[in-house]
């Protein structure tokens, strides 16, 4: 795996990913953006042994200050929107990701990292996190997700408060509010994403995939998520994986997934 703008490190089915800006907080460029279309769209698609990804950000200081600003500058109504487009593309790639994503956030994460935190599945906080979408200081509102994802896990007084207003929140009001899921010690944030993703590893891998599909259908608007939790329930039920689990549980012995 080759990117301008991000780290990798692959070891026990768990890829790492740091976004690798240090010096400009980890801002979210065009550039790093396709790296991680890249990675999500396409190179951790082909890693079969997979079991989840740490999205983290490089330095001591942020895990995304933002969409790069710099980038902002002499922008029209249609780049924009392209732009807006393409954003949305990658981070529902992400959200939609068949193995678990996890944000491990040790700083900033703000506007667009706040957004990119908010794709992924779960968040783990250091105590030094900080969340916002500042976006109205700009001018501007979020453009990649942030004024419906931000309502799905604050609720929506919070989120327009935050939206509206552009403060900051740390991360023990993060973990009261429900937008991030853990608060470690700052330093820990990989670490403890790694222990979790080491713990849905040893769980049936079909099954993890189809219960990202159900609960995202939650959230989609063209879909009905009961309906759609009838049919991933319905792909387990076939899986040899299922059989397994099943026959373990009777017969007393922890179960062993191979993933179909
Ligand atoms: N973009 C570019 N550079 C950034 C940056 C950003 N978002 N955030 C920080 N930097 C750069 C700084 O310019 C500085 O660069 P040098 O001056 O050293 O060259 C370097 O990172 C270190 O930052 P500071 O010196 O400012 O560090 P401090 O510790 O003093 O302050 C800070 C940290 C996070 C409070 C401060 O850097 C800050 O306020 N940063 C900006 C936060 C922000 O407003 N982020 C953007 C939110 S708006 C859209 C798509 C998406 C979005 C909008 C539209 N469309 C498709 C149209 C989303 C927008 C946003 O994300």
């Amino acid at each position: 795996m080759n990117y301008k703008n991000l780290i990798t490190t692959y070891n026990d089915g768990i890829l790492i990913v740091t976004i690798n800006r240090p010096k400009a907080l980890n801002a979210l460029n065009q550039q790093t953006l396709e790296d991680l279309r890249q990675l999500f769209g396409n190179d951790a698609l082909l890693l079969d042994d997979l079991r989840g990804v740490v999205l983290t950000g490089a330095g001591e200081k942020a895990f995304v200050a933002g969409a790069d600003i710099t980038e902002f500058i002499g922008l029209d109504a249609h780049e924009g929107l392209d732009m807006s487009q393409n954003g949305h593309d990658i981070f529902f790639r992400i959200e939609r990701f068949h193995r678990p994503v996890i944000a491990a956030v040790g700083g900033y994460a703000l506007g667009g990292g706040c957004e990119l935190a908010m794709a992924c599945h779960l968040r783990v906080a250091s105590e030094k996190a900080l969340f916002g979408q500042p976006e109205v200081n700009l001018g501007l509102i979020p453009g990649y997700g942030g004024t419906q994802r931000l309502v799905q896990y604050v609720g929506k007084g919070r989120a327009l408060e935050m939206l509206m207003t552009a403060d900051m929140i740390d991360a023990q009001k993060a973990l009261e509010w429900g937008l991030v899921n853990h608060v470690v010690p700052h330093g820990s944030q990989v670490d403890k994403s790694v222990e979790i993703l080491k713990k849905i590893a040893k769980k049936a891998p079909v099954a993890v995939a189809k219960t990202i599909a159900a609960v995202n259908a939650y959230f989609d608007n063209k879909k009905d998520g009961f309906s759609q939790e009838v049919i991933e329930f319905a792909q387990t039920v076939k899986t040899d994986d299922f059989k397994e689990g099943a026959s373990a549980f009777l017969e007393k012995r922890k179960a062993i997934f191979k993933g179909n």
